[in-house]
């Protein structure tokens, strides 16, 4: 199949690209603006195969993504282009409106022209599949877990942007019949994660005997899936997904996130001990917390188990070792990142 992949290059994306270009027949074109956070050696891995093709184009822009659809003829839009930083959305919520929720109707518009004038036959295959996230849903106190039916109730510029973006996506499948699908997952986490982010940023920091910043009191919970999991997860959504259907994806690893911060010191003191020979937790240092942080974060995914058997295959413990050991032996892929002025400024770092 031709899956077009929007966001291809960012952290999810370019692991999903990775994925179908190792593991299975499909053509891949991704469509990608290249902000700050799209970075292109992450695609390295795929850039000599035959199957894929790269357009740097706005999702905003209306005639780019016709020209894209039309030259490429998806049978699966994949769409993962985001502004996905919650600290970010909460400096600058402007950018996300515009690209989470205008970029997601600009895609659906142009989706339903081009759906609409494929053969009857190519109709039936097509799928516009949404990636979107379990802070739709709110924050959880200790207990319970987010459904498929849990009422929306965002709570940062970025939760309400991407929750305005489900809606979208849904009422294109209800009002035009357009077969939409819709993942909400839990906080990925791996290679290539942009170095914003809490783990590949702590282990960075760590690395540069700078304090390690926890937001609070390092009690908010979040779940942690593998980001190869998700994009196996994405695969079998949008291969053997009903249309108009919902799926929750999760990696069934809560976590507070000073237990994280805490996991990561550990993984480093074994690999890559302090030249004082003092933990890394050392380093640990607790911050102003973030306005509006919301406390816990926890997915019930039976549904995708059951109707799609998928289920992760990487506990956290395995996946975090195999993610500080990547971030040890990719230096250059990260060392890139923090030479570019605005994520350093941003990052704080140098
Ligand atoms: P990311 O920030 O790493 O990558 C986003 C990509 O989108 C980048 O390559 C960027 O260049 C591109 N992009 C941004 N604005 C664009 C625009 N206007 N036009 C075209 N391309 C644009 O994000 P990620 O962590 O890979 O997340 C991918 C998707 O998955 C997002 O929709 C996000 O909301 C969702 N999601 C993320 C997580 C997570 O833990 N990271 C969890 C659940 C869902
Ligand atoms: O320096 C930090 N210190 C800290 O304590 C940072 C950057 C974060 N945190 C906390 C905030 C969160 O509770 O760690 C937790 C994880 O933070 P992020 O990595 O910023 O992720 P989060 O806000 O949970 O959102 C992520 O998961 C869901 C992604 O960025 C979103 O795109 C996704 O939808």
């Amino acid at each position: 199949m031709r899956i077009l992949v929007t966001g291809g290059a960012g952290f999810i994306g370019s692991a999903l690209v990775r994925r179908l270009i190792d593991h299975s027949d499909h053509e891949v074109m991704v469509y990608d603006k290249l902000t700050y956070a799209g970075v292109l050696s992450s695609l390295a891995p795929v850039a000599e195969s035959g199957r894929y093709s790269f357009v740097q184009a706005d999702i905003c822009d209306a005639a780019a993504v016709a020209a894209a659809m039309a030259d490429f003829r998806p049978q699966i839009i994949a769409h993962l282009a985001a502004e996905s930083h919650v600290d970010r959305s909460i400096d600058g919520p402007g950018e996300f409106v515009q690209t989470n929720v205008v970029g997601t109707f600009v895609m659906l518009q142009q989706a339903l022209g081009y759906y609409r004038d494929l053969e009857r036959e190519a109709r039936a295959a097509f799928r516009f599949h949404h990636i979107s996230t379990d802070e739709v849903f709110g924050s959880l106190g200790d207990e319970g877990f987010f459904t498929e039916t849990t009422s929306y109730d965002p709570r940062s510029p970025y939760s309400a942007s991407k929750a305005s973006s489900d809606h979208l996506v849904r009422a294109w499948g209800h009002t035009y019949g357009l077969p939409v699908l819709v993942t909400n997952c839990s906080n990925n986490y791996g290679p290539y994660h942009f170095p914003e982010k809490l783990i590949p940023l702590i282990i960075i920091r760590a690395l540069n005997g700078e304090p390690l910043p926890v937001y609070g009191d390092g009690t908010n919970v979040r779940d942690w899936l593998f980001v190869d999991d998700h994009a196996r997860a994405l695969q079998a959504v949008f291969e053997k997904g009903t249309p108009g259907e919902t799926y929750n994806v999760g990696g069934n690893a809560e976590r507070r996130n000073i237990d994280v911060v805490r996991a990561i010191c550990a993984e480093l003191d074994r690999l890559k001990p302090r030249e004082d020979g003092k933990p890394y937790a050392d380093q640990i240092t607790y911050v102003t917390d973030r306005p509006g942080h919301d406390q816990r974060y926890a997915i019930d995914a039976t549904k995708i188990r059951d109707d799609l058997g998928w289920t992760p295959a990487q506990t956290f413990e395995q996946g975090i070792g195999m993610t500080v050991r990547w971030y040890l032996e990719n230096q250059a892929w990260w060392q890139d990142i923090l030479d570019d002025r605005y994520a350093t400024q941003r990052l704080g770092v140098g």
